[in-house]
Order: C-alpha cells, then structure tokens, then sequence
C-alpha cells in the first residue's frame, strides 16, 4: 500500500505528453528523492515585479541548499511544466497579472487554449501529486473568504487539500480571511492540520499568532517527515497542511497590518470585486497601503518555508528511500 502510493509518478498517466518535467526532477521523482512542488500563482498574482522573480529564483536556491530539487509549476503553450527554466520563470514574473490564475477548474482550459498559467495551491497540489511529488512549498494557502455566509467565497484550495495527498508547507492563512472558518473547513475536509513549533498557535502569516490553537505541533523535519509518510501508509488520499510561523524578526506590526486589511476588504466590496479576483486585489492593496512592510514580511516568510519544506522532503526522501 505504501509503497503504492509513494512510488506512484507521471509515467503512470495517460497524458504523460503533456508533462515536461526537467530531467533534474524526473531523476529526483524516480530515485524518490527530495523534491519540493512550488507554486506559480504567487510569482504573477501574489507579489510584484520583479521582486517576484527575484524571490522566485531566491526560494529555488534556499531549497537547493537544504538539499532538495526545486520544481516550480506552470503551463505555458499548452503543457504543465514540472520545473521551470530561467526564462519561464522571467516570463511568467513580467506578465504579472495578465497570466491567467489557474485553479483546479481552469486547468483544462488553460491547457486546451494554450494560455501562460499560473497554478494556485489547489492546481499545484493536484499537478504535484500527478508527477509524483508529495511535498510542496507555498507563502499562505486559500481559505473562507470573511463574509463567506453571504458569498460562498471559499477557496478551492480547502477542497483539494481534502482530496489530494500533498503537504503543504506554508505561513498559515492570512487575516485577509476568515481564520477560524478556514480551520473549521479544513477539519471538515480531513486535512491534518499541523504547526511547525516553536508555539501551538496557528499562524497568521505576517504575525505569529492567530489566536487559534493549531490541532497539532510538530518541532522537527523528521516529525513532519514521519506524519506526510504515515498519512501515505494509511492511503488517506488527503492533503495536509505544515504552518510555520513567520520568524520573529521579520514578523509585522499587527495593528498597521490589520488596518490595511480592512482598508482593502472595504474597498473590496465597494468596488464590487470578488471570485477570483479578490485574493490578487488584496494582496496588491495591502502592499501599496502598508508600503512595501508587508511584502518584506511576504518574502522572509517564504523563503523561511522553502528552507523548512526543503529540510522535511530530505527526511522523507530518507524514509521513501529506507523502503524495499
Ligand atoms: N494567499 C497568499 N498569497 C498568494 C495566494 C494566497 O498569501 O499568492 C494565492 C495562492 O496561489 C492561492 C490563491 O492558492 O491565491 C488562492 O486564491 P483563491 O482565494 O481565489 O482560491
Ligand atoms: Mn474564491
């Protein structure tokens, strides 16, 4: 069973065509070695440029020197790419907004009509899991958009996490949503819901502490490692979340941070954007109310969870590799 599942890669799909995965991936995937999925929604959508592919390039090194391969993921011209080149990476960075935000839903559309797609946490998960790649790196994932009881504004993200056995290492939920609904949905969908120590709480992505307790604490790669290798042997065919809190230097005011959210869900809502557009909107309002503060704290949280993601899928190549 477990073997089943972990050794399970893109050669198994009938679409293996449409895969170009980089030859330093593919080899890493077949001798299951460390391997950590990236996301491209938040290099066009989630910062600016070219901060965005500057970081980019950044996350993949801080990955390389904990000792694992980085594999960002997009489309372009038709294909999902497992592994972006220098020139994919500036490409999808400079386009910014007007790569096309891929979630679950669009991925055939975006691949059918051979658009530049960004791939958010739900269409990564779902991408990363085809190739054969079990860990993923991300800043914060989507949740339950605050006034959800009206809009229905909940993330796909929370819904492939319940259907997709990927980990996904990230900064917790940003305040520009309903942190408590989002831990409910999450519990709701079976995710394993675990904060990287040192603290129980459930981070809130610019600042440490959500208020929330987090449903459980882990202190070390290994301990992680051991909890992404169990959810394998038990073929839960469910995804699971590592918070790690944003470190202490870089974390931001939280009352400055807070007057910004709110300042860009009210203008949000007055300018009547939401669906897709809301996330991106936020993100970019909150930069330019807090004046780059926020996305200082956005880059050092992320780069902070490309070294804990690269230390976890080390010690999980350790276990895959300890197999028969
Ligand atoms: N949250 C962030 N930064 C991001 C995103 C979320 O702090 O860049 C991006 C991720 O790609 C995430 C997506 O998967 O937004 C969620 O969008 P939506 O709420 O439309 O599902
Ligand atoms: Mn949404």
């Amino acid at each position: 069973m477990f073997r089943h599942v972990l050794r399970r890669s893109f050669h198994s799909l009938p679409s293996a065509s449409k895969f170009v995965v980089t030859p330093e991936v593919r080899e890493a995937i077949l001798n299951r070695g460390p391997v950590v999925a990236l996301e491209s929604t938040i290099i066009s959508h989630g910062m600016p440029y070219p901060q965005n592919v500057e970081t980019a390039r950044q996350v993949e090194d801080i990955v390389r020197q904990q000792g694992a391969v980085p594999a960002t993921i997009a489309l372009l011209d038709g294909k999902v790419h497992i592994g972006l080149t220098d020139e994919m990476l500036e490409k999808l960075g400079s386009i910014g907004l007007k790569a096309h935000k891929a979630s679950r839903r669009d991925l055939p559309i975006v691949m059918a009509q051979r658009l530049p797609g960004a791939t958010t946490v739900a269409s990564t998960m779902f991408l990363a899991r085809a190739a054969g790649i079990p860990l993923f790196v991300t800043g914060g994932i989507g949740g339950v958009h605050r006034g959800a009881e009206q809009s229905f504004d909940i993330s796909a993200d929370l819904m492939e996490l319940g259907k997709t056995p990927v980990a996904v290492v990230c900064a917790g939920v940003k305040s520009i949503l309903d942190i408590g609904k989002t831990l409910e949905v999450l519990e709701t969908q079976g995710v394993s819901v675990t904060t990287y120590g040192p603290t129980n709480e459930f981070p809130a992505f610019y600042s440490r502490d959500s208020g929330f307790k987090s449903p459980s604490r882990v202190d070390t790669a290994s301990e992680a490692a051991s909890i992404i290798a169990a959810n394998h042997e038990l073929s839960m065919n469910s995804g699971m979340v590592f918070a790690v809190p944003i470190p202490e230097e870089s974390a931001v005011d939280s009352t400055a941070i807070q007057d910004a959210i709110a300042t860009a869900v009210n203008e949000a809502r007055a300018k009547g954007i939401t669906g897709k557009e809301e996330t991106p909107y936020l993100l970019k309002r909150i930069v330019e109310i807090t004046k780059g503060e926020s996305l200082a704290a956005n880059i050092a949280l992320v780069k902070n969870n490309a070294k804990v993601g690269g230390q976890i899928a080390v010690e999980l190549a350790n276990i895959r590799q300890s197999l028969p």
